[in-house]
C-alpha cells in the first residue's frame, strides 16, 4: 500500500529521511483493494473457477461480489479459493480487504499463553513488535540495517483460472545419478482434481532433449492426484552437467508435463528448467580423533567447492520494486566477482521465480534459509499447519531449480536459545520444546519428504549433525570443529588475520560502511550530510554502530580533517569503506588459506566464505558491499580480489611474511559420450602469465587442486618511491588448492633492501605480469604510522570508447605510490574494472563499464579519483 500512495501522490518516498516514522500510521492502518473484472461466457462454462493469489501480505479477507471467498493469514503462501458459486458473466467485483499486520501481531501475541520472545526489536532498530507471531517477512518489521515498513497488499501474481475436471498445480524434477553414471529424472506432476471427479487420462513428461520421456496413463481422483515417476536417460543422451560459477557452465534444460483427459474436456501443461547436478554435504571426521570435529564441505558433482558467497537480504522494504533489472545487476554483480554462492537469509522472503532464474544461469548456489529469523517461534497448532503448508509449497516451488545448494531451518535461533539472547534461559525447557516441535518434528519431515536430493540443516549456524546428537540445539552450536559459524568483532583490528576464527565454513562475518555521498544525497536534506548529524544516527540501526565505525577508523587510518563539512563527510565514507574492505578481505583471505590445513586441535579445513551482506535494502550505514541502487561499495570491488580464482595472499605470522596461493577455478570438460568424464585443467585468462599445467593428480585428498608452478615476485618498497627497493623471485608448485609458498623474515627483508624501518615499507606481490595478472600487497605497519607517502597527483589521462556508450578503457597516472585511489562517476550508473587499489605504477590502464548508455564526455566530466593522502589537509 506504500507503493499505492507513492502512486497516487498521497505520500512521499518513504525512504526519505525519517519518513519511516512519519508514515507509521500506514501500516497500523487497514488498507482495501478493490477492482471489477470481467467474466467471460467460455469461463463460466467451465465446472470450475479458481481465484489464485500467488501472495497476499499478509492478512486478508477475499470477497467477489459481496461474498466471503477466502481469508489468509500466511504471506508466504499460494491460496486457490474456489469463486465459481460467486460470479456471474460480465461485470464482477472483488475486495481484498487487509487488515493491520502490525495489529495483528499484537494481538496475537497478547492472546499467546506465555511470551514468544523478543516482544520487541531494541530502540535503534525503530521497529514494530511481535513480527514472529506472523508468518510475514521477519524484518518488515524493521531491521539492523532496515527500516520498518510493515506493508500490507497483492504482492505476488493474482488472476483467475477455470478449468473442467483437474490442472496441473505443481511440477516438480530431482535430477538424480544412477551408480552407472547416467542420470535419472524422478518427475512430479501434482493436479487440483475437486472432490468427486474421476477422470481417466494421461500424463507425459519431456525433457528437451530427443528421446527423453515417458507417458503414462492414470485416473485421477481427489485423492489420488499425483504422479511420480522416474525417468532413466539413456547414457548416450546429450546430458551435461551443471556448474557453479568458475567450475564449468551452467547448462540448463527445459522440461515439460501434459495433462490430457480421455475426454478432451482437460488439458493442462507446466514448464520448468532443470539442470544436472548433485549435492553432497561431506560432514566426515577430521582425523582419527572423535574431538576433533567433522568437516562440513559440498561436493557439487562429486567436486568439492569452496563457497565463495555473501548473504542476501530483500533488495527493497516494497517487494513490487524488486524488477527483474534490478535482481539481474545484483546476480551479475555477485557472478563478476567469481562468487559461486549465496546465502537467502531467513529474515526476508522465498525470493522470486526470477531471482532463482538468474541463479541457475549464473551459476549462484543458493542456500535456502526457511524464513525463520533471531526470534522463537510459537507452535500452536493453527501456526504448525500454516507453516507445514508454506514449507510444502516453497520447497515445491524451488527444489527443481539447478542452483539450489541446501535447505536451512532457520536464521541463528539454535545460538539465539543456546545463549538466550532474548532471556529464554527463563523458561529453557519451554522454549527448547517449542525448538523442536517447529524445526525437528514439523519442517525437517516437510522438507525431506518433498526433497530428496538437497540437504537439510536446521539452523545456521549450528553444528550440523552434531547438533542433532546433541538434541537439536548443541552444547555450542558456534563451535569451530562442526557446521558453520556466524562472526561479528567490531573492536577488534580488524586487519590482522590472527584475530578471526578457524571454523569448518563461515557463512556470516562482516563489519558496517556508509554508503556513497551520491547515495545519501539522494534520501538526505543538506542538513544532514553529515557523520555525527541526527539523520546518520536515526539510519543507523546496529546500537553503538556509528561509534564502532569511528572507532574501527581510528585502530587504522588518520582521521579525515577536511575544513570543508561537506567534503569531510565525503572523507569520512570513503575511509569507512577501505576499513570494510580490507577487512573482509582480511578475513576471506583467512579461510581460503586454511582450506587445506588441520591445525593440533581439529581446526581447519574451512571450506566457505560468505560474507555479511551483499545488498541493501534502504540508503543507511550497512554491511552491504552493494548499495541501494547498485552501486559498489570498494568491498564489493575487492571481492574481485578476494575471491579470485587465483589469489596470492601474504600475512604476517611471528614477524615472517608468509604467502599462500589459492586455486580452485577448475574447468571441467564432460565427455559427452563417455561414461566416465573427465577433469583437466585448461590454462584461464590469469595463467596465461608463464604458467605450467599438469593434469591433476585426484590423490590429493580431501581437496585435491592443480598441480601448477610459476614464480612469485615479492617487491620490497618504500612508500615514497615508485621503484621497489628490491625484488625477490620465490618458484613454486601447488599440489594443493591453497598451499604455502613464501615465508620470510620482515627484519631480515628490510635489511636486504635496505629500508630503514617497517613504518616506511610496503610489500607488494605479482606473478607475472602485474597490470593483469594476480597481485597482492602487504602493509608492515598501520597507515596511521606509515612515513613517507606523498600526496600522489593521479589522473585520467585517457579514455577510449570499446563499445559505444557502454565500454571504455581508461588510462590513470600517478606521480607517487598511492594507497586506496577511488574513482567514482557521481551520475553515472556502472562500475570500473577494479577500483579502491594500491597504484604502485605510473600507469594503471582499467576499463569502464556502464549500466546505462553514456557518452563519452558525460563519462570524462563525470570522473572523480582520489586516494588516500587527498583526505588530509
Ligand atoms: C546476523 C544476521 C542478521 C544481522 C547481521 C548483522 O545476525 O543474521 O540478523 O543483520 O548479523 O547484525
Amino acid at each position: 500500500m506504500y507503493t499505492a500512495l507513492i502512486n497516487n501522490n498521497v505520500i512521499q518516498d518513504p525512504y526519505y529521511r525519517d519518513n519511516d516514522l512519519k508514515y507509521r500510521w500506514i501500516g497500523r492502518d487497514d488498507w482495501t483493494y478493490s477492482r471489477v473484472f470481467n467474466v467471460s461466457s467460455e469461463m463460466m462454462k467451465m465446472t470450475n473457477v479458481k481465484l489464485v493469489s500467488k501472495g497476499l501480505d499478509t492478512f486478508a479477507t477475499v470477497m467477489i461480489n459481496g461474498h466471503l471467498v477466502g481469508e489468509t493469514d500466511n504471506m508466504f503462501l499460494q491460496y486457490v479459493m474456489d469463486i465459481k458459486p460467486y460470479i456471474k458473466e460480465g461485470e464482477n467485483s472483488i475486495r481484498v480487504l487487509f487488515t493491520s499486520a502490525v495489529n495483528q501481531a499484537e494481538s496475537l501475541a497478547s492472546n499467546h499463553s506465555y511470551l514468544i520472545p523478543p516482544a520487541c526489536p531494541v530502540p535503534q532498530y525503530k521497529g514494530e513488535c511481535h513480527v514472529n507471531m506472523i508468518r510475514k517477512e521477519q524484518c518488515s518489521f524493521s531491521w539492523d540495517w532496515g527500516p520498518s515498513f510493515p506493508t500490507q497488499g497483492i504482492w505476488r501474481d493474482i488472476y483467475i483460472e477455470s478449468f473442467n475436471t483437474s490442472t496441473i498445480r505443481y511440477f516438480t524434477a530431482e535430477t538424480r545419478k544412477e551408480a552407472d553414471g547416467s542420470w535419472a529424472i524422478d518427475a512430479e506432476v501434482h493436479l487440483d482434481v475437486p472432490y468427486g471427479e474421476s477422470v481417466p487420462g494421461s500424463i507425459e513428461v519431456q525433457l528437451d532433449v530427443t528421446g527423453v520421456g515417458i507417458k503414462q496413463n492414470i485416473t485421477l481422483t481427489h485423492e489420488n492426484n499425483k504422479l511420480k515417476q522416474r525417468m532413466t536417460i539413456n547414457k548416450n543422451a546429450d546430458i551435461r552437467e551443471w556448474w557453479p560459477n568458475g567450475y564449468g557452465d551452467q547448462n540448463l534444460y527445459k522440461l515439460y508435463a501434459f495433462f490430457t483427459s480421455v475426454d478432451g474436456r482437460s488439458m493442462s501443461a507446466k514448464k520448468i528448467t532443470i539442470g544436472f547436478k548433485t549435492v553432497e554435504l561431506v560432514q566426515d571426521y577430521v582425523s582419527g580423533d572423535p574431538n576433533q570435529g567433522r568437516s562440513f564441505y559440498f561436493k557439487i558433482n562429486g567436486v568439492p567447492v569452496f563457497l565463495k558467497g555473501s548473504n542476501w537480504i530483500p533488495a527493497d522494504s516494497f517487494q513490487e520494486r524488486i524488477t527483474k533489472d534490478r535482481l539481474q545487476n545484483l546476480l551479475q554483480s555477485a557472478r563478476d566477482v567469481h562468487m559461486n554462492s549465496m546465502r537467502v537469509w531467513g529474515g526476508g522472503v522465498y525470493e522470486s521465480d526470477e531471482f532463482y532464474d538468474l541463479a541457475d544461469e549464473l551459476g549462484i548456489l543458493i542456500w535456502q534459509d526457511l524464513m525463520f529469523g533471531c526470534a522463537m517461534y510459537p507452535t500452536n497448532p493453527q501456526f504448525l499447519s500454516s507453516v507445514k503448508e508454506e514449507i510444502t509449497q516453497q520447497v515445491r516451488r524451488l527444489k527443481s531449480h539447478a542452483s539450489l545448494l541446501l535447505w536451512s531451518g532457520n536464521n541463528e535461533n539454535e545460538k539465539a536459545l543456546r545463549q538466550s539472547w532474548y532471556n529464554t534461559d527463563v523458561n529453557f525447557t519451554v522454549y527448547y520444546n517449542d525448538y523442536v516441535t517447529l524445526y525437528h518434528d514439523t519442517i525437517q519431515p516437510v522438507v525431506q519428504t518433498e526433497d530428496t536430493t538437497h540437504p537439510f540443516i536446521m539452523s545456521s549456524p549450528s553444528n550440523g549433525v552434531q547438533s542433532l546428537q546433541e538434541g537439536f540445539v548443541a552444547k555450542q552450536p558456534w563451535s569451530e570443529l562442526y557446521g558453520d559459524i556466524h562472526d561479528y568483532r567490531y573492536l577488534d583490528p580488524f586487519f590482522d588475520s590472527s584475530v578471526y576464527r578457524v571454523p569448518r565454513l563461515a557463512s556470516e562475518y562482516g563489519l558496517q560502511s556508509l554508503p556513497s555521498y551520491e547515495t545519501l544525497a539522494k534520501v538526505y536534506a543538506e542538513d544532514d550530510l553529515d557523520f555525527w548529524s541526527d539523520m546518520s544516527e536515526h539510519r543507523q540501526h546496529h546500537p553503538l554502530g556509528n561509534v564502532q565505525l569511528m572507532t574501527e577508523v581510528i585502530l587504522y587510518l588518520n582521521l579525515p580533517n577536511a575544513p570543508d563539512r561537506k567534503q569531510r563527510f565525503k572523507d569520512t565514507i570513503y575511509v569507512t569503506q577501505i576499513d570494510q574492505a580490507v577487512a573482509i578481505k582480511t578475513e576471506t583471505e583467512h579461510y581460503r588459506r586454511w582450506q587445506n590445513r588441520l591445525d593440533n586441535t581439529g581446526r581447519g579445513n574451512t571450506m566457505g566464505a560468505m560474507y555479511w551482506q551483499l545488498n541493501d535494502i534502504w540508503q543507511a550505514p550497512t554491511w552491504s558491499s552493494i548499495e541501494y541502487g547498485g552501486k559498489w561499495k570498494m568491498l564489493h570491488y575487492y571481492a574481485q580480489h578476494f575471491f579470485s580464482p587465483m589469489l596470492i595472499s601474504p600475512y604476517e605470522e611471528d614477524g615472517e611474511a608468509k604467502v599462500y596461493i589459492c586455486m580452485d577455478e577448475i574447468k571441467i570438460h564432460t565427455e559427452r559420450h563417455a561414461h566416465t568424464h573427465q577433469i583437466q585443467f585448461i590454462p584461464t585468462r590469469h595463467h596465461r602469465a608463464g604458467f605450467l599445467f599438469i593434469p591433476q593428480s585426484q590423490a590429493h585428498s580431501p581437496h585435491p587442486g592443480a598441480q601448477v608452478s610459476g614464480t612469485l615476485y615479492v617487491s620490497l618498497y618504500s612508500w615514497d618511491n615508485l621503484t621497489p627497493l628490491h625484488t625477490w623471485t620465490q618458484p613454486f608448485q601447488m599440489n594443493l588448492t591453497s598451499q604455502l609458498v613464501f615465508s620470510a623474515n620482515i627484519n631480515t627483508m628490510l635489511q636486504q633492501a635496505s629500508c630503514i624501518r617497517r613504518q616506511n615499507c610496503f610489500l607488494y606481490y605479482h606473478l607475472g605480469n602485474p597490470q593483469n595478472g594476480p597481485t597482492a600487497w602487504q602493509t608492515l605497519s598501520i597507515f596511521q604510522s606509515a612515513i613517507g607517502l606523498q600526496k600522489a597527483k593521479i589522473q585520467v589521462t585517457n579514455i577510449v570508447t570499446v563499445k559505444k556508450d557502454q565500454v571504455y578503457n581508461i588510462t590513470v597516472s600517478t606521480s607517487a605510490i598511492a594507497p586506496f585511489v577511488w574513482l567514482d562517476t557521481p551520475g553515472v550508473q556502472g562500475r570500473f574494472s577494479d577500483n579502491g587499489f594500491l597504484m604502485v605504477h605510473s600507469v594503471r590502464y582499467l576499463q569502464y563499464f556502464a549500466w546505462e548508455l553514456v557518452d563519452l564526455k558525460t563519462l570524462d566530466l563525470a570522473i572523480t579519483v582520489k586516494s588516500l593522502m587527498d583526505i588530509y589537509y
